[in-house]
C-alpha cells in the first residue's frame, strides 16, 4: 500500500518510522509513506500557504493554489489512488472503514492546517472526507497518522501473529477479553485458573464469556447489532436467571 501524504509539516510522519510494525512494515516493502510538502507547490516567493477568511472572522484557511498543485502532482504519480481529506466534517472512521481502505494500493493523505482548507478543495480535489472523531486537533497529521497505523496493520504479512487481526476486538463486533500474562500473581492478583488448565475447550468458552460481559458493560450497544452464537445467547440467559434470582431474593427479603 502506497500512502503519500500532504502536509505542511513532514517531519511529523518521522514518528511513524521510529519503531513497532509501522516501521518494520515500511522495511518489508508492505506499505511506503511518501510525504509532500504542501508548502513546495506555494505560487508566490513568500511560500504563503494560508489566508484571511473570505467575510471575515478570526483565524486563516488554507490557500488553495498550494493545496491544488499538491494534490494534482500526487496523483499524477498515483494515478488510481483516492485522494481523502482529514476533517472533523469527515465520514467517522471506525474498524469497517479502516478494512475498506485496506483493499486500495493506494491513498494520497490531505492534511489540513489553521481553520481549515478552501472549500472548493474539499469539493473538487478531494475523493472522500474522513474524521477520527467528534473533536477538533491543530491539524489533519495526527489523523492521517491514525489512519495509516489501523489501515497498515490489517494488510496481509504485516503483523507477527496474523490471527490477531482476526480475533481484534470490532472484527469480532466485541470487545477484547481480558489478557493476561506473566507473572501468575502479580500484586496479590492472580491469573484467572481456567488461563492455566490446559483445557482448551474451557478457555475458548472463558474468552468468549468475559469478551461478552466487557462488551455489555463498557458498549453494550456492540451487542445489540452483531451476530451472536446460540452459545452466547446461552450464557447471557443464564446470567439474566442469576440476576434475576438475586433481584428476587432482595425484593423478598426486604
Ligand atoms: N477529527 C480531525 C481532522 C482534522 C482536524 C482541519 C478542516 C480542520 C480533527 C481540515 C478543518 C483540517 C478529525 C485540521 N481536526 N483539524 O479527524
Amino acid at each position: 500500500m502506497y500512502f503519500t501524504v500532504l502536509t505542511l509539516f513532514p517531519e511529523m510522519f518521522s514518528a511513524l518510522l521510529a519503531g513497532g510494525i509501522i516501521k518494520r512494515s515500511v522495511e518489508s516493502h508492505r506499505i511506503s509513506i511518501e510525504t509532500i510538502d504542501i508548502r513546495d507547490f506555494s505560487t508566490d516567493h513568500h511560500h504563503t500557504v494560508d489566508d484571511r477568511p473570505y467575510g471575515g472572522g478570526c483565524g486563516m484557511v488554507m490557500k488553495p493554489e498550494p493545496l491544488a498543485g499538491a494534490i494534482r502532482h500526487a496523483r499524477g504519480k498515483h494515478p488510481g489512488a483516492n485522494t481523502i481529506l482529514l476533517t472533523p466534517q469527515g465520514r467517522l472512521f471506525d474498524h469497517g472503514v479502516a478494512r475498506e481502505l485496506a483493499e486500495c494500493t493506494e491513498l494520497i493523505l490531505v492534511c489540513g492546517r489553521y481553520e481549515g482548507v478552501d472549500e472548493r478543495i474539499s469539493s473538487d480535489l478531494v475523493d472522500e472526507e474522513l474524521s477520527i472523531g467528534d473533536y477538533v486537533l491543530t491539524g489533519g497529521e495526527l489523523a492521517a497518522m491514525v489512519v495509516i497505523d489501523a489501515v497498515s496493520r490489517l494488510l496481509p504479512g504485516t503483523l507477527g501473529n496474523i490471527n490477531s487481526a482476526q480475533e481484534d476486538s470490532f472484527s469480532t463486533g466485541m470487545l477484547k477479553n481480558p489478557q493476561y500474562t506473566r507473572p501468575r500473581v502479580f500484586e496479590g492478583v492472580e491469573v484467572p485458573e481456567v488461563l492455566l488448565s490446559g483445557n482448551h475447550e474451557a478457555i475458548r468458552q472463558w474468552r468468549r464469556q468475559t469478551s461478552l460481559i466487557q462488551t455489555f458493560l463498557k458498549r453494550g450497544d456492540l451487542l445489540l447489532d452483531q451476530p451472536l452464537t446460540s452459545g452466547d445467547i446461552e450464557f447471557l440467559h443464564k446470567l439474566h436467571q442469576d440476576i434475576e434470582t438475586i433481584i428476587e431474593k432482595h425484593s423478598t427479603t426486604s
